[in-house]
């Protein structure tokens, strides 16, 4: 009893006033969306503190929204005080709860799909949706924020104290997965939870929205080398099985992760077969069939691999044969399936975050 007495002063001492716990709210949902959007481009180890701060934000939510729910409970459950807005406010709500509840169970460890969607995307759903339901239901009761709600020094140890609290209650749940040794306790610092075996059976085929062409004739197929190199040319899908090998770990964005033996061939050996680099290259463009393309600088670009094969198999049509492209370091959304061009530029090719979600579309 009087350990429960003192968390609930402690957590009354933090209360912030109602307004700045309203905007506190909204900021903390934005960070959430920002975090949460760029931690999809993180796949080196030294990205970990971005994880941690999407989920420290995330149980900060948890308690503004307790102390927001607290003050306005009467507003839901009296009929008399519904509004119009009511029904805004309690979709915002559901969609809260559907982010924070998938977040959580995510974290322990759950590992369920639901039909299509695994329930990281699921989780992704609820939040990218929560962004403008937050933002519409600041808007039908705008406060502007008031200097007195946001006294400096309290504010900032008040918020300091909430991020070491998500922080501090993260690390006590992974002690707890470690514990009970449940399926969270191999994630990766990303999220993601393994997939083990060897070859394409081994990990789900996973395509962003609508890119899923018919199978590639082997026969017919050619993959282009050219952009700004002095002999562009064509190679056949034997030609690209060059036996090159090298182990490397796929990590996808909806949450799961794969360690495979990858063969076919360097892409630095690729453009070697293209004759000389023009001195303005800075990237090397990588075309699916499909449309669907990614960039990677020259020098990372060289050292990953085109692939043919994976686990000694050779790569299935869900996996993108004839060739896909294999980029350690960098999350799976950037490993282009189905490539059938290979292009030296000069350029950054800002369109390829738009054509990665629209690919397959018509
Ligand atoms: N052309 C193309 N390449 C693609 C995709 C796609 O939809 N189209 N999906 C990407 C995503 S999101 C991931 S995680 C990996 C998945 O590879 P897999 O299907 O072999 O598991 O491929 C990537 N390459
Ligand atoms: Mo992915």
């Amino acid at each position: 009893m009087a350990a429960t007495d003192r968390l609930r002063t402690a957590l009354d001492r933090l209360e912030p006033p109602p307004r700045a716990v309203d905007w506190s709210l909204f900021a903390f949902v934005v960070a959430e969306a920002a975090t949460g959007l760029v931690s999809f481009t993180v796949g080196v180890p030294e990205g970990w503190p971005l994880f941690w701060l999407h989920r420290a934000l995330g149980v900060g939510i948890v308690a503004l929204l307790g102390w927001k729910l607290a003050r306005v409970r009467r507003r839901l459950t009296d009929p008399t005080l519904w509004r119009r807005s009511t029904a805004l406010s309690v979709l915002t709500l559901v969609a809260a709860v559907g982010a924070l509840a998938t977040g959580v169970a995510w974290v322990f460890g759950l590992d369920v799909r639901l039909s299509y969607w695994t329930l990281l995307s699921v989780h992704v759903g609820f939040g990218l949706a929560l962004v403008p339901l937050v933002a519409a239901h600041a808007a039908t009761r705008f406060r502007p924020p008031r200097r007195v709600d946001f006294e400096r020094r309290r504010t900032a140890v008040r918020y300091f104290a909430l991020l070491a609290a998500g922080g501090t209650t993260y690390r006590l749940q992974q002690g707890i997965n470690d514990a009970l040794d449940t399926a969270g306790a191999d994630r990766r610092f990303t999220g993601s939870q393994p997939r083990e075996g060897d070859g394409n059976g081994a990990f789900p085929i996973t395509s962003w929205v609508a890119d899923d062409p018919d199978p590639i004739d082997r026969d017919a197929y050619r993959l282009a080398v050219d952009g700004l190199v002095s002999d562009a040319v064509e190679l056949t899908a034997d030609e690209l099985a060059a036996g090159h090998e090298t182990e490397a770990l796929l990590d996808c964005t909806s949450g799961w992760y794969t360690v495979q033996e990858w063969g076919g061939i360097r892409v630095g050996d690729l453009l070697d077969a293209a004759g000389d680099i023009d001195d303005d290259a800075a990237y090397v463009r990588f075309t699916s069939v499909t449309g669907y393309r990614w960039s990677l600088p020259l020098d990372e670009a060289e050292d990953a691999l085109l692939a043919t094969h994976v686990g000694g198999e050779r790569l299935s049509h869900g996996h993108g044969a004839p060739a896909r492209l294999v980029a350690p370091d960098r999350r799976g959304f950037q490993w282009v399936k189905w490539v059938t061009r290979v292009e030296v530029r000069s350029e950054y090719d800002l369109g390829q975050w738009v054509v990665t979600l629209v690919s397959g579309f018509d």
